[in-house]
């Protein structure tokens, strides 16, 4: 079979739990040499020798590439060395990293052609005329944006494997209205639908295959209420229909946009099956206009007091440090505002200049200094300095592991007291600079550092008992320095079936006071953490 393969289709996906859904759009749309074409995904870290080895095995003729920004680096090399190596195969790149700015990027310049935007008629289109032996002229393809009926569906393209291990995401429409500076889908200025019906019968089609859990990457996916509607009924009809076999969908909301019809569909998930991604960004009016994101700051709230109430779902909300005209104390503000509203994970990001988006015009006004290689990250403001910066960057990991992770749920509220972000950041400096890193530290040191921090301000017998508790409940099984782990103090975290994944998991037992529900199972967990979709 690998020698009838003439195309391949490749990528350095962020993690092997993540799927690429553009290489599998890619080649369901290349009819008759869907078949010479073959897909190859590596994970990032792996050498770009080796992917190169791997991919031109088989001597293909065309080599296509799909780019963002956590795979332009390596990439970049891997063009180099094909281009070193086996001159003659045609490099075709693609890719949200590679849409704008193409004049100024290497991996560009190595390449033969690149396609930007929508791929899958640009690339069929192009892929046939390089087999055929007559290649455009052009190098930069602008692609074609067809009506989305239109296109084949990428389902059947995921693997028996895929659906076993690994994160399957499905997309029920393309693109944004709003116009937020910050996010490369400012640019779409406009909404594109997959017909509901279809996209229903591709997605029945993938469950009888025994996909069970499913991540929607729409930006907005209560845009059109109809819609989201069919689909949300869609999963609570499997739900209903086999209670005891649970599945698990991931959607992104925008918080003000929530009628009534649509209430009545989140609440009805069981604890365990649906999570919300809800871009918050950040709750400063002043901010909000800068960056030309429209939000109404109290049906925001109040849209997330009630799901956190009504709802069992397992609530993401996002919060960006850096944004111009917002300070410390203006970052501060709004954390503490969405701790108090109860969502089981905030996502503190540092704001990116991803390539194309519109934020960069506001960087000479607010001094905004991006690092130059991706991500991109802000590096200082004219409101946030170098050094702050730098501190908030630790205080977003550190959180990420004691917040979001589910693991510290007794703890948390000791730690947070009555002013979250600025104890966070009290601890999380103390804690820096006593290990002299934000990353890779181990789980029992950071217990450790909680009881050492939390004795020390004279919380000692509660802290110790909070963490003793919390520290069982996840299962964890080393020692801690400050005592012996009582197992009989809390249980291993549970959930209600294996669809669940393991942090959403940690966080359901945290709510297990909160809804009462009865029968929990031991969850075999087959991904690594990560909940964010971006
Ligand atoms: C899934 C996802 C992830 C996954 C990774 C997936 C993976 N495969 O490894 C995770 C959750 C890890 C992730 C992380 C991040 N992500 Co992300 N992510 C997405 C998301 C939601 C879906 C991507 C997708 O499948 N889209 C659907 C497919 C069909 O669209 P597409 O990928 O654009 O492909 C089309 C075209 O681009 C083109 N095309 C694509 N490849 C190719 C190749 C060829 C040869 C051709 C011809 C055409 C072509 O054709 C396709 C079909 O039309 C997008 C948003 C979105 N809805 O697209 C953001 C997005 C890709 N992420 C983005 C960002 C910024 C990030 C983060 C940096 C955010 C952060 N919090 O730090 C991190 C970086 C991770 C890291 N380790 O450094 C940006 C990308 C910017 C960029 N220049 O690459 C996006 C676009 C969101 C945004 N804000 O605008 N992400
Ligand atoms: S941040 Fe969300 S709402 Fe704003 S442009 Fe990007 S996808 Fe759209």
């Amino acid at each position: 079979m690998t020698e009838n393969i003439q195309i391949v289709l490749a990528t350095l996906n962020a993690r092997y739990a993540h799927t690429s859904l553009a290489l599998r759009a890619l080649r369901a749309n290349l009819g008759e040499l869907r078949e010479v074409c073959a897909l190859r995904e590596l994970v990032i870290g792996v050498s770009p020798e080796t992917a190169v080895e791997q991919w031109l095995a088989g001597r293909p003729r065309l080599v296509a590439l799909s780019v963002s920004v956590w795979n332009v680096v390596p990439l970049t090399r891997v063009v180099e060395l094909i281009k070193q190596r086996a001159p003659e195969v045609v490099v075709v790149l693609g890719g949200p990293e590679v849409s704008h700015e193409v004049e100024s990027q290497a991996i560009c310049a190595l390449a033969d052609h690149v396609v930007t935007g929508w791929g899958e008629v640009t690339f069929a289109r192009l892929a046939r005329a390089i087999l055929a032996g007559a290649p455009p002229t052009e190098k930069v393809l602008a692609g074609e944006q067809p009506p989305l009926d239109r296109l084949a569906f990428p389902y059947a393209e995921y693997s028996d494997e895929d659906l076993r291990q690994r994160r399957l995401y499905v997309e029920a429409s393309r693109g944004c209205p709003f116009r937020c500076a910050f996010c490369l889908s400012a640019l779409d200025r406009g909404v594109w639908p997959f017909p509901t019906e279809p996209l229903l019968a591709e997605l029945q089609r993938l469950h009888a295959r025994g996909a069970r859990r499913f991540t929607f990457v729409d930006r907005t996916f209560n845009l059109a209420i109809e819609r989201a509607e069919s689909i949300l009924g869609f999963f609570l009809g499997l739900l209903r229909a086999r209670p005891d076999d649970p599945v698990f969908v991931h959607v992104e909301l925008i918080p003000d946009h929530l009628p009534e019809r649509l209430k009545a569909l989140l609440a009805a998930f069981p604890p365990g099956s649906l999570q919300l991604e809800i871009g918050v960004q950040t709750f400063n009016p002043e901010v909000q206009a800068l960056i030309s994101r429209r939000q109404d700051n109290a049906l925001t709230e109040a849209n997330l007091r009630w799901l956190r109430a009504q709802t069992a779902a397992h609530l993401h909300a996002d919060l960006i440090i850096g944004l111009p005209g917002e300070d410390l104390d203006s970052f501060a503000a709004g954390f503490d505002r969405l701790v108090r509203l109860g969502p089981q994970e905030i996502q503190v990001g540092i704001l990116k200049r991803l390539r194309g988006a519109p934020i960069h015009r506001q960087s000479a006004r607010f001094d905004l200094r991006f690092s130059p290689d991706p991500p991109y990250g802000v590096r200082s403001t004219d409101h946030i300095d170098p050094a702050t910066m730098e501190r908030l960057t630790h205080f977003a990991r550190f959180w990420d592991r004691v917040g979001n992770s589910g693991r510290f749920s007794r703890t948390l509220p000791i730690l947070l007291g009555d002013s979250p972000c600025a104890r966070l950041l009290t601890w999380s400096d103390w804690l820096h600079a006593r290990l002299g890193r934000s990353h890779a530290i181990p789980l029992e040191t950071l217990y450790e550092g909680l009881y050492e921090w939390l004795a020390a301000r004279g919380d000692a017998e509660m802290a110790g008992a909070a963490l003793l508790a919390d520290y069982a409940a996840s299962g964890a099984r080393g020692r801690l320095s400050f005592g012996a782990t009582p197992s009989s103090l809390g249980s291993r975290d549970s959930a209600n079936g294996v669809a669940t994944p393991r942090r959403q998991v940690r966080h359901l037992s945290r709510d297990a006071a909160l809804i009462d529900r009865e029968s929990r199972h031991q969850v075999e967990t087959m991904e690594p953490e990560t909940a964010a979709i971006v």
